[in-house]
């Protein structure tokens, strides 16, 4: 048998653990005023965003992280109208909330103007709610953006990369403060927490859950499952100014409107927030662990 050529895509999860897939195609790679962007056909995974080399959104898993980032807030808050996605150009975040017909408005903030045309142009799965009417793009770098916002929203989502590169300055105490200040007094934050179990980001992560305590009165953090993502295992961060995740969970009401899903459900979202306890004392400090 011809040996066929071998062509692998692999990401650094950990300085000792590499993870990869193949690629059947290359389908675009270029360098925008920001990042290196690329969309790769894989054998497994579909097609897949990369920017800088680190895998962002896979066709196969991205419902999940997607459903998580959107439902939970949604399912809680009885009135969402007005909603900022910050980062999130492949369109992801606002394909779940589009299906909302009480959300009135949605900002999306992406620094990155070649990140949304790649998304629209190769991945229209994810982007092909970008045009819809109540959508507005503004392409200016997030913590700028948030310096100036004069009408609050409801729902503030962070949907950024990694805490380095240009996503830098949405893990910031600065940052969150603007988007507390951004916010209705019964609104909700919700931010990509990266995951716990590689040295990495740990400290990183632990220092933004607590920058998140010290600002909102509620700050939970939940999980889910994500196959791509480093470990596999993945967190959101839930800011609140006054719904609690679970206290005011609408499972009935959410259930009534009738939006199909592939991951999110009410009972996991009660099973989201019970997290590991090698998270909860990473999170909250040995004693908290300990009285739990
Ligand atoms: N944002 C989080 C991606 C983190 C992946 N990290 C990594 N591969 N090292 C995804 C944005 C999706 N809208």
């Amino acid at each position: 048998m011809r040996p066929r050529l071998d062509v692998w895509f692999t990401e650094e999860h950990a300085p000792g653990l590499r993870f990869s897939m193949r690629v059947t195609h290359e389908l675009v790679r270029r360098r925008s005023d920001y990042q290196e962007i690329a969309v790769l056909e894989t054998q497994e995974f579909g097609k897949v965003l990369i920017l800088d080399g680190y895998l962002m959104v896979t066709e196969k898993d991205e419902f999940i992280y997607h459903e998580m980032i959107v439902h939970v807030p949604l399912a809680v808050h009885p009135d969402i109208r007005r909603v900022l996605v910050i980062g999130g150009g492949d369109g992801g975040a606002v394909r779940e909330l589009v299906r909302y017909d009480t959300i009135e408005e949605i900002d999306l903030v992406d620094i990155d103007p070649d990140v949304i045309d790649v998304c629209e142009a190769w991945l229209p799965q994810l982007a092909e709610k970008l045009r819809d009417p109540r959508v507005t793009i503004h392409f200016a770098d997030g913590v700028r953006f948030m310096r100036q916002v004069s009408r609050p929203y409801d729902l503030i989502i962070i949907d950024s990369t990694d805490p380095f590169g240009p996503g830098e300055g949405l893990f910031t105490r600065e940052f969150y403060g603007s988007c507390h200040a951004g916010l209705t007094e019964d609104g909700i934050l919700i931010n990509q927490h990266e995951s716990l179990f590689y040295d990495e980001y740990r400290v990183a992560m632990r220092r933004v859950h607590d920058r998140l305590g010290r600002l909102f009165p509620v700050a939970r953090v939940y999980q889910a499952h994500i196959p791509t993502y480093p470990s596999g295992h993945w967190l959101f961060g839930f800011s609140s100014k006054r719904y609690d995740p679970l206290l005011d969970l609408d499972a009935e009401g959410w259930l009534a409107r009738g939006i199909r899903t592939n991951y999110y459900n009410p009972e996991l979202h009660r099973g989201a927030f019970a997290l590991p306890n090698y998270i909860r004392r990473e999170l909250e400090g040995d004693r908290q662990a300990r009285l739990k």
